[in-house]
């Protein structure tokens, strides 16, 4: 079964969103597999944000994902990594979709919520990263039968 990771930076913590994003991808029909509020070390952030390391916003990304506790998720389900992202949206708030998460609750791109992983492969990457095998707990949503046709 397909799986993402998800991240909600220190912002969104601060801010108090942390139910409201839980409560999107529940409601969505997602399954949550793992889950935890996590103090970031710079090793890891600068691990997470690799593919960045030679951009100039780099500092200020490993800074910004350092700066507090992160709540790091593993979603579950068909097709949940391209949706998860849709959930999210675009990169920078301002122009992010209203009905999406960074186009519900953000201004600017330095503060944008939420990471999400962008393929299939970068999340697996990133789940093995974040996630020790034994934190991450598969289980049978009660509600399956009412969300996927079999
Ligand atoms: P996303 O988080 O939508 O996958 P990304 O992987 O391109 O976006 O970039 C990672 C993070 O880096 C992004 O969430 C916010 C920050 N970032 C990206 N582009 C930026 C820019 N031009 N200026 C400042 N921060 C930027
Ligand atoms: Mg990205």
């Amino acid at each position: 079964m397909e799986r993402t990771f998800l991240a909600i930076k220190p912002d969104g913590v601060q801010r108090g969103l942390v139910g409201e994003i839980i409560r999107r991808l529940e409601a969505k029909g997602f399954t949550l597999v793992g889950l935890k509020l996590v103090r970031v070390s710079k090793e890891l952030a600068e691990k997470h944000y690799d593919v960045h390391r030679e951009r100039p916003f780099f500092p200020s990304l490993v800074a910004f994902i350092t700066s507090g506790p992160v709540v790091a998720m593993v979603w579950e389900g068909d097709g949940v990594v391209a949706a998860a992202r849709k959930l999210i949206g675009a990169t920078n708030p301002l122009t992010a979709e209203p009905g999406t998460i960074r186009g519900d609750f953000g201004i600017s791109i330095g503060r944008n919520l939420i990471h999400g992983s962008d393929a299939i492969e970068t999340a697996q990457r990133e789940i093995a990263l974040w996630f020790a095998p034994e934190e991450l707990v598969a289980w049978q949503p009660a509600a399956t039968a009412w969300l996927v046709e079999s």
